[in-house]
């Protein structure tokens, strides 16, 4: 196996399952019954001779992630860069469960073949444009850097054992560890960003490696929720102002630990804020809006697939709202990675950070 992104070193390494062995031609069948049969996939593509094929293929546009706004082409540019750190992702996140890499090949060559046979030529020609490009990108080198670290705060010394606190479950010790940073003069958000936020990012790392699981990645990020709660209560608070925030990630968005950090910065900084947590259905960020009338949305996008109700929220917000619409800061992992995707959602501003969220939140609201 490669080893790519070696440059963490995981102190106790943490053994989960032995590695299954995989069933290639079994894990074959099984993606190729899903593109042309599974309910999901026919009710996007079609199946051949569907009637609706045309309108099938438009949906798919559209699940790409921003349609309307900029079309396919217009996205696929921009991203351009992304799609070898895209695949270098997912050969890192295959190889690391001893699944051969080669099958990421396998996988685009059937998608041309289905896209060539099913779908009406024109839209078939630019997708097939764009797996063109994937071809190639699959034989660039591995990036210089893990993708996931773009706009990572500088870890401190203190991170790394920090790090394995969290994904050992060591609950008092990471809150040590945390307290300390405090009590040695560091500001609580800038704790939060250099020990917390880049501790994770690598835990998300190791994650890709197999190296941590699911639940120890849900253990990190509730020792992280109760460490920043209670570390919280024994900070000075800026006096209330007249500002307030609603703050969400969006159905399907579990990632709630930056949108935490966001809303503590503002919080300490005098903004009212109404965190509302991960897996926020539209319509309850809607009534929420309704009966606070914040001043500001804050919506956190954390992976390439949350963009789309991000757009959905934010359409929602100004066609409901008008000219009373409050303004509409994003930001999260997905919203680091691609340049230009915060606008091209249609939100008013991003922000890479808590620390910057709040000058930018503030500039928002009085601007
Ligand atoms: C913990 C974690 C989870 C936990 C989350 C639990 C919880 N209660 O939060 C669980 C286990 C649920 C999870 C699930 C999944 N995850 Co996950 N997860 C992570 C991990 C390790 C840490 C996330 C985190 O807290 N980061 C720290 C915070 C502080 O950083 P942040 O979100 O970027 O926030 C900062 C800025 O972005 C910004 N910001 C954030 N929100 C907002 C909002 C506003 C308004 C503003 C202005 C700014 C702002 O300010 C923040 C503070 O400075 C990341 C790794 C990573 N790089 O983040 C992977 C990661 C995001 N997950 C990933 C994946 C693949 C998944 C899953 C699909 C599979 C899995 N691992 O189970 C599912 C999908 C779940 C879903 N539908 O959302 C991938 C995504 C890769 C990709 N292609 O995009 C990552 C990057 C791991 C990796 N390296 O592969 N995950």
């Amino acid at each position: 196996m490669k080893e790519r992104f070696s440059e963490i070193d995981v102190g106790r390494r943490v053994d989960i399952h032995p590695p299954r062995a995989v069933d290639l031609h079994g894990a074959q069948r099984s993606a190729r019954r899903q593109l042309t049969h599974s309910g999901r996939h026919r009710s996007r593509f079609g199946c051949r001779r569907a009637p609706q094929r045309v309108e099938d293929a438009r949906g798919q546009h559209e699940a790409a992630g921003v349609d309307g706004v900029p079309g396919l082409e217009t996205l696929a540019d921009r991203l351009q860069d992304k799609r070898r750190d895209y695949l270098r992702w997912i050969e890192n996140v295959l190889e690391s469960r001893k699944i051969p890499a080669e099958h990421l090949g396998v996988a685009v060559e059937w998608l041309a073949e289905f896209c060539a046979s099913r779908l009406p030529q024109e839209d078939a020609s630019k997708l097939l444009a764009l797996i063109a490009a994937t071809r190639v990108a699959l034989r660039d080198p591995a990036p210089e850097h893990p993708p996931y670290f773009r706009h990572m705060p500088k870890p401190w010394p203190q991170t790394g054992p920090f790090r394995e606190a969290l994904v050992a479950g060591d609950h008092r010790r990471a809150r040590k560890i945390f307290s300390e940073s405090i009590a040695a003069g560091h500001g609580f958000c800038e704790t939060e960003m250099h020990l917390m936020q880049a501790a994770l990012y690598q835990i998300g790392v190791l994650w890709q490696k197999n190296q941590v699981t699911v639940a120890q990645e849900h253990l990190a990020t509730a020792i992280c929720h109760s460490i920043m709660a209670g570390e919280f209560a024994h900070t000075e608070v800026a006096e209330e102002g007249n500002f307030k925030a609603v703050m969400a990630c969006l159905e399907g968005n579990h990632h709630t630990v930056g949108l935490r950090m966001v809303s503590d910065a503002l919080e300490l900084s005098g903004w009212e804020v109404m965190f509302l947590g991960a897996n926020t259905p539209i319509r309850a960020l809607m009534d929420m809006v309704r009966e606070s009338q914040p001043h500001l949305v804050g919506i956190s996008v954390s992976l390439p697939y949350h963009l789309r109700t991000a757009r959905e929220a934010i359409d929602t917000i100004r066609a409901t709202f008008g000219k009373d619409s409050p303004a509409i800061l994003i930001g999260g992992l997905s919203i680091n990675q691609f340049d230009g995707v915060a606008e091209m959602i249609g939100a008013d501003a991003y922000s890479p950070d808590a620390a910057s969220a709040v000058r930018i939140a503030d500039f928002l609201v009085t601007a």
